[in-house]
């Protein structure tokens, strides 16, 4: 069975301690929650970050800080979002992929999410794509609609992405593709030969969708940005407590948990880039 990728999306940009307090925020909780989920099984963190205020923030300077901490403490591949938060510009957006990151977000579609839309014209996302493309960034192709598969593939021949590529199924948020089995075999189903895939259910969605991709042969992602609860009316605890659940069904299921390294090597990922330069030295103007 192939080794199973974990994502932590550890934070998001929507959810609030209000909503659950144990969400982590500023930057020391952030990076003692990549800690705990890097050993409870994760391999990649999906990272928004916050300003002061515990606002949603795109800033390169942000981001640097979390990326440093995170580098000396874990060796998880650090995805940044290009999504950011809904009504953020594409400038905006853009900022953390100056840092050079590991990997970064890439959706390829709008979509309305909850009462808001979730924008992402043509512009934006060769945008985002020239970016990741010139500073050796591996996009993650996040699908909330089976359309945004064929929009990735318009950009592989455009010259804009390069195959093999690796999609995550964001299924269940309101207004986009809902989290049912047919779907998920439809979206798998559409993929180019060679792509690797993981799932991202949302809210009550994230247990079933992961155990679906286990079985499936994908990879899993799971968190406090995609679903607050651990089970019905009972908030998670931390998102390793999401995580070790996760990696105890993958154990009964015969799938091996990707370490971080095994990831990279799964993904194309150059091990050099984790332990060289750019994550350490900060930002680069092209
Ligand atoms: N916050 C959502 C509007 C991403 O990280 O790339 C977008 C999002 C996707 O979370
Ligand atoms: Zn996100």
């Amino acid at each position: 069975m192939n080794p199973l990728i974990i994502t932590c999306a550890v934070q998001g940009a929507e959810a609030t301690k209000e909503q659950n307090p144990n969400l982590p925020i500023t930057l020391e909780e952030v990076v003692a929650a990549a800690v705990e989920a890097e050993q409870a099984g994760a391999a990649i963190l999906h990272l928004h970050v916050r300003d002061e205020q515990g606002r949603p923030t795109q800033a390169k300077e942000v981001f640097q800080r979390h990326i440093e901490a995170l580098s000396r403490k874990t060796r998880l591949i650090i995805q940044v979002s290009t999504g950011g938060a809904v009504g953020m510009s594409m400038e905006e957006r853009a900022q953390p992929l100056e840092l050079a990151p590991e990997m970064a977000t890439l959706t390829t579609g709008t979509v309305n999410f909850g009462q808001e839309v979730f924008y992402n014209p043509p512009a934006y996302i060769e945008h985002f794509a020239r970016l990741m493309q010139a500073y050796g960034v591996k996009p993650e192709i996040e699908v909330f609609e089976t359309g945004m598969i064929a929009n990735a593939l318009r950009l592989v021949k455009a010259g804009l992405l390069t195959l093999p590529l690796h999609f995550d199924f964001v299924l269940g948020v309101p207004g986009g593709m809902p989290a049912t089995a047919e779907n998920l075999l439809h979206l798998v189903h559409s993929l180019p030969p060679g792509s690797t895939w993981s799932v991202a259910g949302i809210g009550r969605h994230q247990l079933p969708m992961a155990v679906l991709a286990m079985v499936m042969g994908g990879h899993v992602r799971v968190g406090l940005e995609d679903n607050l609860y651990y089970s019905r009316g009972r908030l998670a605890q931390s998102n390793a407590e999401l995580i070790a659940r996760v990696v105890r069904i993958a154990r009964e299921l015969g799938r091996p948990i990707a370490t971080p390294d095994e990831a990279r090597e799964i993904l194309g990922l150059s091990l050099a880039k984790f332990s060289g330069s750019t994550r350490w030295s900060g930002s680069r103007k092209l």
